[in-house]
């Protein structure tokens, strides 16, 4: 509780003065009566730790700062069908805010606490819906203007404080996201274990969140890709439907999500347990880019330099394996490594799975690394069948992905419980 006040507080320091307007997520109909799965509102979250769907926090920044709620009624018969709520009084106790008050008073208590605030914090544009009701309020107060109340005359997009506040990770942050890691990490470790030629890749699936939520993860951070063989040359394969077959990889791109932090791990191993010649060349150049990707992660360097070191690395391999020609200056400069690794190498980590932050400042620049800043480190190696290409190299596809804590001094892996290197791969999947 102190953790989600301290936030708002922080919020409303540097909004100096005004009114910021934060709604959660909506429930989605999946078919008629029933929903998905509610996940409710990363930034709404952040300032609240409230998971109820039809929630609203208000912060009124300035000499008396106040935080408000507004939630679903106390419901006793909704309560017997959907579960408990908790509403306005007992939310406001237990999660610590100034007031609350039901959400069907929004229409009526909107219109009064943005008069005469000077300006107005928003997610303008992120919600069609929710545009609308903020322009049906301020027109309410303007409506107002010959009693001389006045309407907040600047619209601010309250996500701009907000992502700079979610990119650095407070401990209690960095403490869920390790559990985070945890889980997802033994996840993987299980999965290893279970694979066999003639299974199915849903099956492996099915490892994965068997582990997530038998370990207390709540969902998935991502749908899972789990792709055996030349699915794993689609980066966002997840059909997840096919069998695996004794001499090919498999790539699985998968992570959990507890109390609203995501995990984000991608492992690469033999269906069999054995890496063949080609497999474990790549495979060894994918894990050396990733190694000098993790070493370029500290204080000193930019959001890019691991993303430059990891392709010096695979760019000097690509054309050492004969899929690339030219110097390492040469490739670079005409890009023709992108033919077998198309992606950058990593996005911020956080309640999002690629969460919220920016990559470079408004002068153009790649941001610095700060301590606190968690990203993930993922270079990979797709190679699709073409005439260019050494044919044992065909249909092998590589990523290899860890979660990385910038501290002080460098980083810290997070999730280095995940077994990685071929020795460990192969010595473990020889127990099973
Ligand atoms: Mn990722």
């Amino acid at each position: 509780m102190q953790e989600f006040s301290r936030r708002r507080q922080h919020l409303m320091d540097s909004m100096q003065a005004g009114i910021a307007v934060i709604p959660t997520a909506p429930e989605v109909t999946r078919n008629r009566d029933s929903h998905y799965p509610y996940r409710f509102d990363s930034y709404f979250y952040y300032l609240t730790g409230f998971k109820e769907p039809e929630a609203v926090l208000v912060l009124i920044a300035g000499a008396q700062p106040r935080s408000i709620l507004f939630c679903r009624d106390k419901d006793i018969e909704s309560e017997i069908w959907d579960g408990f709520r908790y509403g306005p009084e007992a939310a406001k106790k237990e999660f610590g805010f100034d007031e609350a008050f039901s959400i069907t008073q929004l229409d009526e208590e909107l219109p009064k606490l943005m008069a005469n605030q000077p300006e107005l914090f928003f997610s303008l544009g992120a919600d069609a819906g929710w545009d609308a009701k903020i322009s049906g309020w301020l027109n309410a107060v303007k409506a107002q203007a010959r009693t001389g109340v006045q309407a907040p005359g600047k619209l601010v997009d309250v996500r701009q404080a907000l992502d700079a506040m979610r990119l650095l990770k407070s401990p209690y942050e960095v403490d869920l996201m390790r559990r985070s890691a945890s889980i997802a990490a033994s996840a993987h470790n299980r999965a290893m274990q279970a694979v066999q030629p003639g299974k199915w890749e849903y099956e492996i699936e099915a490892e994965f969140l068997h582990e997530f939520y038998r370990q207390g993860a709540q969902a998935p951070a991502y749908t899972s890709i789990v792709a055996g063989g030349a699915n794993a040359c689609t980066l966002h394969y997840n059909a997840n439907n096919a069998e695996l077959k004794a001499g090919d990889l498999l790539l699985i791109d998968a992570g959990c999500e507890l109390d609203g932090y995501a995990s984000d791990i991608t492992r690469s191993f033999p269906v069999s347990g054995r890496f063949s010649g080609p497999q474990k060349d790549l495979y060894e150049l994918v894990l050396a880019a990733q190694a000098a990707a993790i070493a370029s992660v500290s204080p000193q360097h930019h959001w890019n330099a691991p993303h430059e070191a990891a392709l010096d690395v695979l760019v000097d391999g690509f054309i050492h394996y004969g899929l690339c020609q030219g110097s390492r200056e040469a490739v670079l400069e005409s890009g023709s490594y992108r033919q077998f690794y198309m992606h950058r190498t990593g996005h911020w980590l956080g309640l999002d799975v690629h969460d919220a932050g920016e990559y470079k400042t408004p002068a153009g620049d790649w941001v610095m690394l700060q301590p606190g800043n968690m990203l993930t480190v993922e270079p990979g190696c797709y190679v699709r069948p073409a005439e260019s290409v050494p044919e044992h190299f065909w249909n092998i596809g590589i990523r290899i992905e860890d979660d990385v804590l910038v501290t002080a001094t460098g980083h810290e892996v997070i999730t280095s419980a995940a077994i990685k290197t071929v020795a460990e791969i192969e010595a473990f999947m020889r127990q099973q």
